[in-house]
């Protein structure tokens, strides 16, 4: 049997987990397993599914500092970042135990007397979710409660990164009251949970797919979930950019920068991408950049550092691969060196051990410009570029240009230009005076264009990715009533004037 095996990416000889590689077969039978539980599961009283995700939320809340030190160890980012990881898990866990009690439908008017309309949510059925190593807790989280709440079972198909978060959290469903079957979880290469899909959709044991990843795979997966007539829920990738005005606080977009550019090492699909400075603040800021950068310190994940190593050697190669993309107009800065950090490539000041693990040099490209391959494509690493504007609508026209359109940021106090950012970026989030990280766990996270095909999750607008309005009329007047037939005029005059 193959299986996959995570490593420390921090320390390459620490092995993490070894699992059993699912088959496509083996994905469609979790999903037939699932289908089955979910009949019952649907039959439970909303409530009580709400007081398991309450059970659940305590479980998360108890475990916080293993499972924390277990994310940073196989996916490298900070201890400090891994912790409000596992808080927005539990964050999610806590606006959604009352959803049990709420889980809204309406009563409507009739047009007809003796008739009553009413609305109700249906759960969606069996939802195949598969998510990215980056957020190895937090983002299932905002796929597997609501799910889950709402009366859908689940097979969860983790990154082949994070199996040992995947399953740490999958017991923490089980052990607080979700059915083995309703919550399933299995560890599957990208090509073979593909094939799983479109077999689980064939069989019709799948009912909705939610992926977070790149954009090349979501749109693969949204096409297979429209050939089922389905609408997948879609969170992509994002070239999410921070513009800074003549009047901005440099300080606050200092921290913002540094934070966004290149905490999680950047792998956030919030992080920032590109650095847009006023032309009155351009050269001033950047020396306070460099120098913050340089600076910085880099290194072992579980020590006060700004990031870690890269998630895995794929993501390394990957971060390494866009540097391609600096061309001779660009200058770069930010480091004693650029790529793979090693004692012969040395970052100074590093903390630990280069060669231990999967590390990159932060590098912050100047000199930027619209169209180019550093421009349109999102780079996923310590890499942050930066170009200048001269006024508000250069600005907006610069943020939407690439086509994505996930977080975006505004440093300013003056009104007039914050609206005009708010009406005519293209993201889906906005930060006014915070960086494009950091979005809380009950505000619709999502984006348009290449990063997503308008879906939301989180707090209640995740509710109608995981659920169907159905709507009932009921009629007790005794006859057939005929909507838009039998009409009710009253007496009027349409020929009055004063
Ligand atoms: C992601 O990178 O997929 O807003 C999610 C943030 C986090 C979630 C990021 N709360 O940066």
């Amino acid at each position: 049997m193959s299986t996959f095996v995570s490593t420390n990416p921090a320390n390459i000889s620490d092995v993490v987990a070894t699992v059993p590689a699912a088959t496509a077969d083996d994905i469609v039978a979790a999903a037939t397993r699932a289908k089955e539980a979910q009949k019952a599961w649907a039959k439970l009283p909303a409530p009580a599914r709400g007081r398991v995700i309450a059970n659940v939320g305590r479980l998360f809340e108890k475990n916080k500092e293993t499972l924390s030190a277990l994310v940073t160890r196989e996916m490298g980012k900070v201890y400090a970042e891994a912790l409000g990881e596992v808080q927005e898990v539990i964050d999610t866990c806590d606006f959604f135990l009352g959803e049990g009690r709420r889980l809204y439908g309406q009563t409507v008017p009739s047009e007809m007397p003796n008739k009553n309309l009413f609305t109700f949510r249906q759960p969606v059925g069996t939802a195949l979710i598969i998510t990215a190593g980056n957020f190895p807790a937090a983002v299932p989280s905002w796929y597997l409660v609501p799910a889950l709440l709402t009366g859908n079972s689940v097979v969860w198909k983790p990154s082949e990164f994070t199996p040992a978060v995947a399953q740490a959290m999958t017991e923490i469903f089980h052990a607080g009251g979700v059915p083995k079957d309703v919550l399933i979880t299995v560890v599957a290469d990208g090509p073979t949970t593909f094939a799983g899909l479109e077999k689980s959709l064939e069989a019709g044991v799948v009912n909705k797919v939610g992926f977070t990843g790149s954009t090349e795979v979501g749109r693969k997966i949204g096409a297979l979930a429209g050939q089922y007539i389905q609408s997948a829920c879609l969170e992509l990738g994002g070239k999410n950019p921070m513009v800074v005005m003549p009047d901005a606080d440099l300080k606050l977009v200092l921290d913002g920068a540094l934070f966004a550019g290149f905490g999680t090492a950047g792998q956030r699909c919030t992080s920032l991408g590109s650095l847009w400075l006023h032309e009155s603040v351009h050269d001033e800021f950047i020396a306070m950049y460099k120098h913050a950068v340089e600076t910085a310190r880099v290194g072992d994940p579980m020590k006060d550092v700004l990031f870690g190593p890269m998630l895995s050697e794929k993501y390394l190669a990957n971060h390494i691969k866009n540097l391609d993309m600096i061309k001779d107009h660009h200058t770069v800065m930010g480091s004693t060196g650029v790529g793979r950090i090693t004692a012969s490539n040395p970052r100074e000041g590093f903390v630990g051990d280069p060669d231990a693990g999967y590390f990159a040099h932060p590098t912050i490209v100047t000199g930027l410009q619209a169209g180019e391959d550093l421009y349109n494509n999102e780079t996923f690493g310590p890499l942050v570029s930066v170009g200048k504007f001269k006024t508000i609508e250069e600005a907006i026209e610069l943020s939407n240009g690439h086509g994505y359109g996930l977080s975006s940021a505004i440093y300013s106090s003056d009104p007039k230009s914050i609206w005009t950012f708010r009406e005519g970026v293209s993201a889906g989030m906005i930060s006014v005076n915070n960086s494009t990280s950091g979005a809380e766990a009950h505000m619709p996270f999502g984006g348009n264009g290449k990063s997503g095909n308008g879906s939301r999750q989180s707090g209640i607008w995740v509710l109608d990715q995981f659920t169907r309005w159905q709507s009932l009329n009921w009629d007790w007047s005794g006859k057939l009533q005929k909507a838009q037939m039998d009409l009710i005029e009253t007496p009027h005059n349409p020929d009055f004037t004063l």
